[in-house]
């Protein structure tokens, strides 16, 4: 039958923080097999709550090693009994929950070359870790190490310009320094420290795999614009890391052929090829295809923002990494807290608990809210870092007449340049701070309010509209078409959605066929231009650019002038 026909493959793997999952995509990207191995209901004896272990302070978060190399057993043994055809694998390639860390104990690598395939992984990798309970991007613990890493190099602003961010606890760099400080003897026999990626791509090759560029931005370590280790980092936050790291390789490099041990154990072929593992978020960048100019936003519990960077403004908000399937430009990662559960409360009070009527109340209210803006942040947002409610309306003038004049879109055109100049006018009025809006006031408010502050952060990285720029929008809230209408209006740009439950895993399996492809040779675009493309679900209305290219400057200001009441002046 057809389905039985060999069918030619790259595999994508994903080491997430709840499971590890692995997809085979064939020549023409079609995603054929898909199979995972959760690990709080199929490892319980490792006890772990959505796959880690959070520690009596609340700030310390782990997951043992040996659980990660026992999934992948159990996920091979798994695909081996429902007939997978190894043998078919051309490539593999996979992706990792970020900067967490794995330590390599004195003698692993000799325990990694000379696997036996009579034996499962777990059982002869036990004794190659130095430390059993790695730190994961959940933990929060390392303040004191943060700060002195950004003291040893300048300050918050320095180090983000060298490293892509500031200092961020759950970084690795951050999380390497505190071993050091409270483990020195685990730490002095550590010959190699990976990443969550480059210890899964490690297994599969046998040998240690070198970090890529892209998921070594995420470790406050590498300067991400040169693609070396930072000296003055790596010194600050603990002796002979250098050697323990061994330097960094492009996203797109093939680290090398598959280990004998999966080739007599599963059939694999000799020549099958691994492609350096990158982290989660770089690999579902290229799972959804994002090319220069696009920008890709989740709508979930909170909001995320992926964006592809040409000219990168490093700031003291949000993380650039080095882009996955360009090794010359940039990504970077922009998230926002109060996602989701702001948007339900909203509609909870403002439109009697509704979807529908939330919608009802987007259609019904007309771009710029008659220059009614709003920050909606219950609890305290990320990006920027505020907390409350804040409304503003235009002083004296509420109701007037030129908001009206929006309304021209539903009906007779108007001027465009009586409306800019009466645009500009109204935008450049001092605003004044209310208690309340009107029901359908507040939704568009609040959903005006969390693009626009997405629009702002992003361009305060570098990012810039373009004309060939889409919106991928993904998460609950990419359901409601009233909603995107206004992300693509604030943006002036179209939006398209996009299903992103595997983008980590499709992306790696397509990271494969790049790296099979050449790599650094091969454009991506070229290699994933077969894939399935996005729907298209809302294009900018006419007079949208006027509308917000006038608000936005107002919305930033508004923002400013609430951090500075809640901060007090700059120093
Ligand atoms: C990104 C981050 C998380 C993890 C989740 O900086 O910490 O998104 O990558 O797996």
């Amino acid at each position: 039958m057809a389905e039985h026909a060999p069918r030619r493959c790259c595999l994508g793997w994903d080491f997430s923080t709840q499971q590890v999952k692995v997809v085979a995509v064939d020549a023409e990207l079609n995603v054929f097999y898909e199979e995972s191995v959760h690990f709080d209901r199929d490892l319980p004896e490792f006890g772990t709550q959505g796959g880690v272990h959070v520690h009596k302070d609340g700030l310390t978060v782990t997951s043992p090693v040996l659980m990660w190399v026992q999934a992948l057993d159990i996920i091979l043994e798994k695909m081996k009994a429902s007939g997978f055809d190894f043998s078919q694998v051309l490539a593999l390639s996979g992706a990792g929950q970020q900067h967490g860390s794995i330590y390599w104990k004195a003698g692993a690598q000799q325990a990694l070359t000379s696997l036996s395939p009579d034996l499962r992984l777990h059982q002869q990798l036990q004794d190659c870790f130095s430390i059993s309970d790695c730190p994961v991007w959940m933990d929060s613990s390392t303040t004191a190490q943060c700060r002195q890493l950004e003291a040893a190099v300048g300050g918050a602003q320095a180090l983000s310009c060298l490293t892509g961010s500031r200092a961020y606890e759950r970084f690795t760099g951050n999380q390497i320094a505190k071993i050091y400080q409270q483990n020195p003897e685990a730490y002095s026999h550590t010959e190699r420290i990976s990443l969550v990626s480059s210890f899964a791509a490690s297994l599969f090759l046998g040998s240690y795999s070198p970090i890529d560029y892209s998921d070594g931005s995420g470790m406050n370590l590498l300067q991400i614009q040169d693609k070396v280790w930072s000296q003055a980092c790596l010194g600050a936050c603990a002796p002979h890391l250098e050697e323990k790291l061994s330097p960094p390789v492009p996203s797109c490099s093939v680290v090398g052929a598959i280990s004998s041990y999966y080739v007599q154990r599963y059939g694999f072929p000799p020549g099958c090829k691994v492609v350096a593992f990158t982290g989660d978020n770089p690999a579902s960048l290229a799972g959804m295809r994002l090319e220069e100019g696009d920008i890709a936003v989740s709508l979930g519990t909170s909001d995320t923002l992926f964006l592809w960077l040409q000219e990168p403004m490093p700031a003291l908000e949000g993380h650039i990494f080095c882009n996955p399937v360009d090794s010359q430009h940039y990504m970077a990662l922009l998230c926002f807290k109060n996602g989701s559960l702001m948007r339900e409360k909203i509609r909870n009070e403002s439109v009697s608990r509704s979807w529908s009527d939330f919608s009802k109340a987007l259609q019904s209210t007309e771009m710029g809210n008659g220059g009614n803006l709003g920050f909606y942040f219950d609890v305290m947002e990320i990006t920027p870092e505020i907390i409350g409610r804040h409304r503003f309306n235009t002083e004296n003038h509420k109701n007037l007449f030129p908001w009206r004049v929006l309304s021209y879109t539903h009906q007779e055109p108007m001027d465009l340049e009586i409306m800019n100049f009466l645009l500009v006018e109204r935008a450049a009025e001092p605003r004044r701070q209310v208690a309340a809006f009107p029901g359908d006031v507040e939704v568009r408010a609040l959903i005006e309010g969390q693009f626009m502050a997405k629009r702002i952060h992003a361009e305060g990285l570098g990012y810039r509209v373009m004309s060939k720029t889409k919106i991928l929008a993904t998460g609950g809230a990419s359901h409601n078409r009233e909603i995107l209408q206004v992300l693509a209006d604030v943006f002036d740009a179209p939006v398209y959605v996009i299903d992103t439950a595997n983008s980590a895993c499709v992306g790696s399996a397509y990271r494969a066929f790049h790296g099979l492809a050449g790599g650094t040779d091969v454009p991506f675009s070229e290699v994933v231009k077969l894939a399935p493309n996005p729907r298209l679900a809302a294009t900018p209305s006419p007079g949208a650019s006027q509308v917000y290219e006038a608000l936005l400057p107002q919305y930033a200001k508004l923002e400013q002038r609430i951090l500075s009441q809640t901060r007090g002046p700059p120093e």
